[in-house]
């Protein structure tokens, strides 16, 4: 079998490259490792920036977005129990949309199969070969048998754990990497929340962020050890911890039925090139950032929506400028991207051996943050979404 591309992953890089495509005639197949049930109920992001929510409405995949979302015109930041509020809309002009990834993911795997599109479920993908040629090769497993078929390109949007990154050339790809000393305890809690945005807590005894997915869903985190133990943590204890944490005077905490539970690790990972050959890397399976900008969903969208350019340009009009400069371009945003989530994590949350010296200056920064409109205007253009340089013609 032959396809013009075959796109490893059916997160929300690879149905949103798979949708983008679609709706210029280019041919792809998906190849998922899991099922469909599995893929649509990962609970992970939640915050999206204008560009992605944009880029959702541009592709037509946005109508129960819009209906359902919520919106936030700023956040709040806990310090020394006060909750301060930066409010993005007045300082630039715009906010952040609420909209779980789960729902995201609903939306585009639900479009592909109503449209009948080829994405292949419980179908590892297990090597990616001859990428240095013009008909590379993909092996994927299914039903028990190994299956092979050949691609003009190949994106690899498989997420960190993928096969994607591990097919580019050892001796050109370049990684790095800053594992933090603490992990975040996420909860989905059936509570209202008890803000109108979300509000980043740093507290003496760590990190706490409430945010939301509905106004009778709350989405709750604190910084935990990276491989804190689950069965340590009753629904009360994590409600205690929370009000700790995020507490302000005359403020209270609504508390409900924990739905999910989960401990997930922080990272900082970077890799470059994004591309070599026949081979185009999309989304967490090039980069992780810590959840602390909220910003490794709207990295992926960033990447598809040059990416799909890039590809409608090379399959349409035999223009292959973009594509060749697709590494560079979205590295420099991914850079920025990292930038960010690496120092708000380093600005909100306590490290256990830190030089004292160092957690003064953090917690300076933070100080500053609260206190000044120019590091709050700074904040606020990052937050709610850098610039996306191109945009599929769509
Ligand atoms: P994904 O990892 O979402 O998707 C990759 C897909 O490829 C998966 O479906 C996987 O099953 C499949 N796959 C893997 N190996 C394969 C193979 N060999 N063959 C075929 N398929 C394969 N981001 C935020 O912005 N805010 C958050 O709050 C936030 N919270 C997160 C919490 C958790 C626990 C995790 C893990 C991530 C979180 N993220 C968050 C980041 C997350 O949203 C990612 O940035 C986003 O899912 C990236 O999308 P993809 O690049 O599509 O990768
Ligand atoms: C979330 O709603 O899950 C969320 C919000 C902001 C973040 C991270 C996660 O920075």
């Amino acid at each position: 079998m032959h396809v013009q591309v075959a796109i490893v992953g059916a997160g929300p890089s690879g149905s949103l490259l798979a949708w983008i495509l679609r709706l210029r005639g280019i041919e792809s197949i998906v190849l998922e490792a899991r099922s469909r049930e599995y893929v649509e109920q990962r609970i992970r992001a939640g915050v999206l920036e204008q560009g992605t929510v944009d880029m959702l409405i541009k592709a037509g995949i946005g109508d129960r977005l819009k209906k359902e979302h919520m919106y936030h015109r700023g956040v709040c930041i806990g310090y020394q129990n006060q909750h301060y509020m930066l409010d993005f809309e007045e300082l630039i002009g715009r906010g952040v949309t609420v909209y779980g990834q789960q729902e995201i993911t609903r939306d585009l795997l639900g479009a592909l199969a109503k449209e009948n599109h080829n994405v292949i479920y419980e179908a590892p993908v297990v090597a990616i070969e001859d990428i240095d040629s013009d008909r590379p090769t993909v092996r994927y497993e299914h039903n028990g048998q190994t299956h092979e078929l050949t691609a003009d390109i190949i994106a690899g949007c498989d997420g960190f754990h993928g096969a994607s990154r591990k097919a580019m050339p050892v001796d050109i790809l370049k990684t790095y990497e800053s594992v933090y000393p603490f992990g975040w305890l996420g909860v989905l809690a059936e509570a209202p929340p008890s803000k109108e945005v979300a509000l980043f807590s740093h507290h003496e005894t760590g990190f706490a962020l409430l945010s939301m997915r509905s106004p009778t869903i709350s989405r709750l985190y604190l910084q935990c050890a990276p491989d804190e133990e689950l069965s340590e943590w009753s629904d009360d204890r994590i409600w205690d911890e929370l009000e700790t944490r995020l507490g302000a005077p005359g403020w209270t905490l609504e508390r409900g039925p924990i739905l999910q539970k989960e401990v997930t690790p922080l990272r900082s990972f970077f890799s470059e090139p994004m591309q070599h050959g026949r081979l185009f890397l999309a989304g967490d399976a090039a980069h992780v950032v810590p959840p602390t900008g909220a910003k490794g969903l709207n990295s992926a969208v960033a990447d598809v929506s040059v990416l799909s350019a890039a590809l409608i340009d090379h399959f349409t009009k035999s223009d292959e400028s973009l594509l060749r400069q697709y590494s560079d371009i979205a590295l420099e945003r991914n850079w920025q991207v990292q930038r960010f989530s690496w120092s708000n994590t380093a600005m909100y949350h306590i490290y256990p051996d830190r030089a004292p010296f160092d957690a003064r200056m953090h917690e300076a920064g933070l100080r500053y943050l609260i206190s000044d409109r120019s590091p709050q205007s700074v904040y606020a253009e990052n937050h709610t979404g850098l610039p996306i340089s191109h945009w599929p013609e769509i």
